[in-house]
Formats: structure tokens, sequence, C-alpha cells
């Protein structure tokens, strides 16, 4: 761990590894070479985890989700390893540059935004707090989508991100698994006399794993995210190969190493696709055989009773719920067991995670897909929901109604496997992810289970890792509240409180804002680099960075611009504050609204820093390509984080919590974990506006923008705008969806609602940037109580209320 031996295995890997020389080649060969002698650092701590959790028989659990949104991992492991002075100075004595080097990787994006990188920061607690959970994902050679912006508009591109080779990978061929798709069942008359299951006539799909170290801070664990890739088998199709159709017969290949090709955007238009449901029983299928491999090897085959109490499978959303009913079938069919027994061990290890409360946007997938792609699968879902039609029928006899309403098979003329329901059924506990969320699922979209099970409910609110999102991130920051109250917060974040005494102090007040305003320096400079706009640090810097959707309602957002645009059109700008706007976030390729609003930003963006009026008052841009890497720079360099989504819609939020711990202040909506954002923080604290959740319901009944719009003279001076084509003057109608939206009484964000009030809030902001004392309060405010947020305290709660394992301690070696 000394400079010394870093620099040595530096030039080492440089040099002799790589074969490369003195200052040829990209940045990519410096940054793999410091990877590998980094890699090498964790390889001992990671092997003494998984021989620490053998020995203590420990129990683990699995964290399947289909997106890990890893982002970079070199600063990351040099913080966690405590390397990061040494290896500067390693670095620095070669004449290498080690944020240079840094920019040399490449992000791990395999996840569209929040559940993914929940699950990031969720490994990453889970080291910290030597937690033996390993993750389960899938190796896509493509992760999401990079993002340019061109004339205004989303385009797509491919993100090739393996194409340089991934030094934190490490292929697992021993473990290679074979997956089964199509096919049919064979029945047989088993030893005791009941029935057995064969799937037969398959075409079989091979399971490769690749392990990457997640390094816990400081503490000598590494724990594992296991990522499938598909591979061929080498079985031809032997009719085609001997008819001569060798080339043919290879190029299937194709067909099986398409599953694990492509991270699917989020993107409705996307829904029911058959490649998704392989790409989801593969990491299922994959998962659950990998867990009975090391089962079996530690226990044999014959401790199944204990099974249940040393594993846990949570599942990240439904997308890997098929999981539910690939462990009946791997302990019927493969492992001999009954129904009952098969079904008493996955109702206790089965675990599910809900992420929205969209009705629209719970998985369904058509029975008939299912039935050709996994048919044993779907008679087993059939007799778990036969089982369960018992159930219901028991507790509520004679209602019909609630039979269909809560059968895991929706009848219809194309009638559809409901995941969540596969996956409330086959698990112990059920969890949303922000207080709000939790108590409006067991009021709304899952109430009858909840009548049935009450006590599977549960709330398990989000947090963020303090390490990547603090620690890493905001060096500026962390070097002052070291200063002033010591590290514990990096591995407790309540700790964060000790600063709350320094609010008063002016002198550190002072630092606070310095710090600030380097973090808006370094903001500015990503900015102008990627938009080609110069943001004046001492304006209020206001940012909205997200997925792109309409319930997230960056067109609110836009409308507030327009508006303030107006006013300095119209000469309203007594005791103006300056404010420099971005909004980023990529829109699904399919989604044509979102994509629309991206245009109408650019455009906004255009009128507004190309007109004079607008110098030192107001600049607006839209940030390309918006990803994890860009967020280490973003949330540092934020006044106000703007979370204005429609109350009730949003599960969460995690980027929320990402602005707060860096010292913005917010304005929001009482929606998903704002709310609590907001207790921690103080109301004083918070720019709230809107319509709450109930309100939102009752409004809807009797919607009428229009009227909205005539009785609000600011809002009807922006309408004018859009609808005068003044942002697109060479393409008249352009915005009219957009329009529409607005003004229609079926808008289901309700964007007019809540116009008036967000504006409202935004004038008390500018008005509190002004006092800059009393700013940087407000700032220090959101920090010091930013403690709950910590994905610590989350995963300690998982591991309290659901997964109930022992920690296993790991010891350094010398
Ligand atoms: C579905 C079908 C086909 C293809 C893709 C998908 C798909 C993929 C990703 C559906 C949903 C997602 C991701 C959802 C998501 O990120 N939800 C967010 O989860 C966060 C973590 O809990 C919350 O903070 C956010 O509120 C929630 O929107």
């Amino acid at each position: 761990m000394d400079v010394q031996s870093l620099s040595d295995s530096y030039r080492h890997y440089y040099h002799y590894t790589l074969g490369r020389d003195n200052g040829d080649g990209s940045v990519h060969y410096g940054f793999a070479a410091l990877a590998m002698a980094v890699r090498d650092r964790l390889m001992e701590r990671w092997k003494a985890t998984a021989r620490a959790a053998n020995q203590m028989d420990a129990t683990r659990t699995c964290y399947l989700s289909m997106e890990f949104l890893m982002g970079r991992a070199l600063n990351n492991a040099m913080l966690n390893l405590e390397i990061h002075e040494e290896v500067k100075a390693a670095l620095t004595e070669l004449g290498v540059e080690l944020e240079e080097l840094e920019e040399g990787e490449h992000d791990a994006g395999l996840g569209n935004g929040g559940l993914g990188r929940l699950a990031a920061c969720f490994l990453d607690s889970c080291a910290t707090l030597q937690l033996p959970v390993t993750g389960y994902g899938l190796r896509y050679e493509y992760g999401m989508f990079r993002q340019v912006i061109k004339d205004g508009y989303q385009l797509e591109e491919p993100d090739h991100w393996l194409r340089n080779g991934n030094p934190w990978e490490l292929e697992r061929p021993e473990f290679t698994c074979t997956v089964k798709f199509g096919g049919r069942t064979e029945y047989y008359v088993q030893d005791g006399g009941g029935l057995g299951a064969h799937w037969v006539d398959t075409h079989d799909v091979l399971a490769v794993p690749y392990d990457i170290p997640i390094p816990g801070y400081n503490n000598g664990t590494v724990n594992t995210l296991r990522l499938w890739k598909a591979e061929a088998t080498d079985e031809f199709d032997l009719d085609e190969f001997n008819a001569g159709f060798y080339p043919e017969s290879v190029a299937q290949k194709n067909q099986a190493e398409n599953i694990t090709m492509v991270l699917y955007p989020n993107d409705s238009s996307e829904n029911g696709k058959e490649l998704r449901l392989r790409q989801q029983y593969f990491l299922a299928s994959a998962s659950m055989q990998d867990v009975i491999r090391h089962w079996v090897k530690h226990h044999g085959t014959e401790a199944w009773d204990s099974f249940a109490a040393k594993n846990r499978f949570q599942l990240n959303d439904t997308h890997p719920s098929i999981a539910v009913a690939e462990l009946m079938r791997l302990l019927m069919d493969e492992q001999g067991l009954g129904w009952d027994e098969a079904w008493a061990i996955t109702t206790h290890t089965m675990a599910y995670t809900n992420h929205t409360l969209l009705p629209e946007a719970l998985e369904r997938w058509s029975v008939g897909l299912f039935k050709q792609l996994l048919p044993r699968l779907l008679e087993i879902i059939y007799e778990i929901n036969a089982r369960f039609m018992t159930l219901v029928s028991s507790h509520w006899p004679g209602d019909t109604d609630r039979m269909r309403r809560m059968s895991i098979i929706e009848e219809g003329h194309d009638p559809m496997v409901r995941m969540a329901y596969l996956a409330i059924v086959g698990s112990f506990s059920v969890n949303g992810v922000a207080a709000l969320h939790s108590k409006l699922l067991v009021e709304g979209l899952f109430k009858d289970f909840h009548e049935l099970w009450p006590e599977k409910f549960n709330n398990k609110t989000n947090g963020v890792t303090q390490r990547r999102w603090l620690a890493a991130c905001n060096p500026g920051l962390r070097a002052l509240i070291n200063d002033t109250i010591g590290d514990e917060w990096i591995t407790q974040l309540e700790a964060l409180q000790k600063l709350l005494p320094h609010a008063d102090n002016a002198a550190f007040r002072q630092r606070w804002h310095e710090v600030k305003r380097q973090n808006k320096q370094r903001l500015a400079d990503l900015v102008l680099k990627e938009c080609g706009v110069e943001f004046d640090v001492d304006a209020m810097f206001d940012v909205q960075v997200k997925r792109m959707h309409e319930y997230k309602r960056q067109l609110l957002n836009v409308l507030h611009v327009i508006h303030l645009y107006n006013r300095i059109k119209r000469g309203d700008t007594n005791d103006w504050t300056p404010r420099c706007v971005l909004i980023g976030g990529k829109a699904a390729p399919g989604y044509y609204q979102a994509k629309l609003i991206i245009k109408l930003i650019n455009n906004v963006a255009q009128v507004i820093n190309a007109d004079p009026d607008t110098q030192g008052k107001l600049r607006l841009v839209f940030f390309p390509d918006y990803r994890v890497t860009a967020m280490e720079t973003i949330c540092p360099g934020t006044d106000l984080s703007e979370q204005i989504s429609t109350a009730g819609k949003e599960a969460s939020g995690t980027g929320n919590m990402k602005f707060m711990m860096n010292g913005a202040v917010t304005i929001g909506t009482l929606d998903g974990a704002n709310i609590e954002i907001r207790e921690e923080a103080g109301e004083d604290n918070f720019f709230l506006f809107g319509l709450t959740a109930e309100e939102v319901e009752l409004v809807r009944q009797d919607y009428r923008p229009d009227e909205i719009i005539a009785a609000d003279d600011d809002f009807a001076e922006v309408m004018r705008l859009l609808e005068s084509g003044y942002f697109n003057q060479f393409n008249p109608g352009q915005f009219d969806p957009i329009i529409h939206s607005i003004r229609s009484p079926h808008d289901p964000w309700l964007v007019a609602a809540d116009f008036r009030s967000f504006i409202d809030a935004q004038q008390r902001a500018a008005t509190a940037y002004q006092d800059r004392d009393h700013w940087v309060r407000m700032s220090i405010m959101n920090a010091a109580n930013s403690g709950k947020f910590s994905t610590d305290r989350t995963m300690r709660e998982y591991n309290e209320d659901i997964w109930r394992m022992e920690t296993v301690p790991v010891h350094p070696p010398e």
C-alpha cells in the first residue's frame, strides 16, 4: 500500500502487461495500469471475505437486479482502500496526473436511473457494514445509450463500454451454468409414486459469470457483484450441421448471445418484448442455480430444511420476480422436493421491493409468450395461482370480484401474468422506498394484498452512499467537514449533525461559502465545455437532473424560466437574483413527449442565451448525456435542487438526497422522499410548493387549466409566448402537443395546477439567495441534517427487518 510499491506496480502494468511506452497511447492505458495496480490490492481481501462467510456458514442475501448503475470504480476503490494520497504521490513522482487518468475510465452505465443507482449504493453500504450481500445482474455489452443533442433534439448512440476491456471484472468460467428456453414438459412417475416433471427439447444458453469486487470502506471486506454473460453452447443444430449448413448453424450463436447484448431503456414502447423476458429469466435462472450450486457444495443435497434460514433473495422491482417460479422449479424438478417443501422455502426467502406507483408501469407479460418461451415456468405460476385463489376464496367466501382483482393471471382475450402479484404472493416482505410511497401502495395498488397479509408490508426509505456522493465527489467539503468535526461521518452520516453549532460561526460560514464557490466554478467549467454557455458563479445555480418524464415535470421548470424571461423583457427586474438554470436527463428513445420537452428546453435556451437583455440575469442550458460521472460534478456545485414531481408519483427520488448532502436547498413538492428531506432539514430550509397527493386526486375530478391560465397574468403571458411560436419561429405548431397537454383537463401531471405556487416558491428562493448569510445557513442545515439519507441506514433497516443476517468480520491482510 506504500508509495514505492504502488509506483512499481503501475510501471510494471504500464510497461510490461500493457506494453506501452511513456507518453504514447491514450489516457486509457494509464488508467488501465493504475486500475490493475489497485485491483491487486483488493484480491486478498476479496478471497478472505468469501472464506470468512463460508467458514461462518453465514446467512447471505442475493440482491437480484436487472440494473447496477456503477459509474466509475477507480476513485471509489482508492477511497475505500484509503490509498488515495499514496497513489497521488506515486503518480506525481512519475509525472502523471491522477485526475487525468481517472478520465480514462468509462462509466459502467448498466442502468437507467434511480433503481439501478440505488442497487450500486446498496452494494457499497453492505460492503462497508460487512453484510454478506452479493449483487446478481447482467453483463450487458451495451449499457445506457449515450445522449447526443443535435439541433436541440436527442439522438441515441450505442454505449460500447467494454470495447477497451474492463480491468475490474474477473471471468469465472468454472461457475458457468445452463439456462433453458422453449421446449415442453414431460411427466414421469417418481420413486415415491408422485408425478415429476422434465423440461425437454429446450434451447439452451450458457450463463458465464463475471465478478466485480465491491470494496467496503477501510474494513478488509470485498463483496461481489456477479454479472452473467450469455454464450452459445457448442452444440449446433445437428440437422442443419449435417445438411451442410455449417455457417448457418454457427450463426445460431447470435440468438443466444443477444440475450446480454443491450440494456433496455425504461420505455413503455419496449413493454412486452420477448428479448426482455429472456433477459429476466436468464438472470433469475442463472442466479438461483448459482446459489443452489453453492448450497449443495457446502451442505449437500439433504439439508433443505435449513436452506431458508441461510438464504435471502431481494427482488429489485418485479424485473427478476420470475425467480419465485424458478426457485420452485429448481427445488422440485432438479432437487426432488415436494410442492409444500419448495413453497415454504420460496416464501421464506423471497422479498420484493416496489419502485413505482404508476399503475401503467406495473409489469405484465402475455400468457401466450410465457407459454412459448417458458412453458414449465407458466405451469408453476398457474399452480401457485390456483392455490392462492383457494386461499382468497376461503378468506372472502363468494367474493369473486376480489378473486378476479387479485389473480396472478389477468383474464381477458389476451390473458396476462401480473408480475407484481407473483412477487407479493411469493415473498415474505414487500416494501416501498419512501414513507409516502409505502403508505400509498397499501392504500392503492396493493390494497387487497395488504388486507390479506398486513404483516408483509413495510417501508424502507432509500438512501445514497456518502462515500461516493460526498467524500469522493466533493473533496473541498470533505476537507472542511473533517477539519471541523472529524471524519466519523464517512461511516456514520448522522455525525454531520455536529456541524449544526458551527452554522453560527461566521468564519465557518465563509469557508463553507468558498467551498461551494469552487464547486460552482468546476461545474461552470463543465457546462462551458459541454454546452458552450458561460455560467457566472455568483448567480444562483438552479439544477434539475434526472430521467426525462412528464411526471417529473421538467416542463414546469421551463415554464418558470420562460416566466423569468418575460419579466426581464418587460423590465420587471428590481432586486433581480441572477440565475443559471441547468436541466439534464435522458428520454426513453420511444417517448415522444419527453423528447419534445428536450427540444423545447433547447429552443428556449437558445433564445434566452442569445438575448442581450438576459446578460447577467438568466442562463438556461440542457446538459447532454447526464450520467453518474456528470452528477459527481453537478451536485456539489448546485444551490437549488429541483424536485418538482406531481405529488404521489415519484416513489422516492435519490438525486434529491445527493443534492441535500452537498448543501443544496430543495424546491419541491410533498412527494416521495422530499417529505422526509423537509422533515430532517426543517421547513425553513426547504422551499415547499404544490398540491399534496390527496389534493391531486381531488383536483383531478374537476380540473380546468384554461381557467387557471386565464386568471393568472403571469401564466397567461407565458402561454402567449409559447403559443405565438416565439421559441419555434421556423417550425410553427411544433410544440402544440406540449401546449395541449398543459391546457388539457385530463393532464395527469397537473402542470397548470401547480404553476402559481411554483412561481411563488421560486421567488421566495430568489429572495433568500440575496441574503448570503441566510442562504449559507440553509445550505449547512441541509448537509448537516442529511444523516438519515445514507444507504448505511437503509441497509441496517433491511437487515434488521428483512434479512436478519449477522455481519461477517474480515481481518485485513498484514
Ligand atoms: C420495464 C420494462 C421494459 C424495459 C424496462 C423497464 C424498466 C426499467 C427500469 C422499468 C423501470 C425502470 C426503473 C425504474 C426506476 O428507476 N424507478 C425509480 O427508482 C428509484 C429508486 O427506488 C426511486 O427513487 C424513483 O422514485 C423511481 O422512479
